[in-house]
């Protein structure tokens, strides 16, 4: 059986994007997608624990955490499942992706679905900046733009 999702990417600027979730059986999750209106550059790429946009992007809280570890990079060991890394623009502000992933998942307690992707401003560090915050966030700084994920066919 083949699950798939798909997320909408909206913010209160210029930013926005749809993401792609494709999970066959148990196997990676294959995210894909386009984001535009961004700074030339790495932007943290997280799934975050609240379907939530009531206030806007603040209101998807904190990293999708359900073994309540520290922050991290997509390839470690110790890390968020929500943490996908960064996404890369180009010269023209456009971020176009496609990779898998070994945590997140479409089913299940790691599921993502009902949970929120959020683009931030500034590079998540992966965890691997010298203070407290790079253990939580990344410092990937302001929410630029976000979006519930949802079922699709
Ligand atoms: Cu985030
Ligand atoms: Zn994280």
């Amino acid at each position: 059986m083949v699950l798939k999702a798909v997320c909408v990417l909206k913010g209160s600027g210029e930013v926005s994007g749809t993401v792609y979730f494709e999970q066959e059986d148990c196997g990676p999750v294959t995210i894909k997608g386009n984001i535009k209106g961004l700074a030339a550059g790495k932007h943290g790429f997280h799934v975050h624990v609240f379907g939530d946009n009531t206030n806007g992007c603040i209101s998807a809280g904190p990293h999708f955490n359900p073994e309540n570890l520290s922050h991290g990079g997509p390839d470690d060991e110790i890390r968020h499942v929500g943490d996908l890394g960064n996404v890369i623009a180009d010269e023209q502000g456009v971020a176009s992706f496609c990779f898998k992933d070994r945590l997140v998942s479409l089913s299940g307690p790691h599921s993502v679905v009902g949970r929120s992707v959020v683009v931030h401003e500034k590079e998540d560090d992966l965890g691997r900046g010298n203070d407290e915050e790079s253990k939580k966030t990344g410092n990937a700084g302001g929410r630029l733009a976000c979006g519930v994920v949802g079922i699709t066919q």
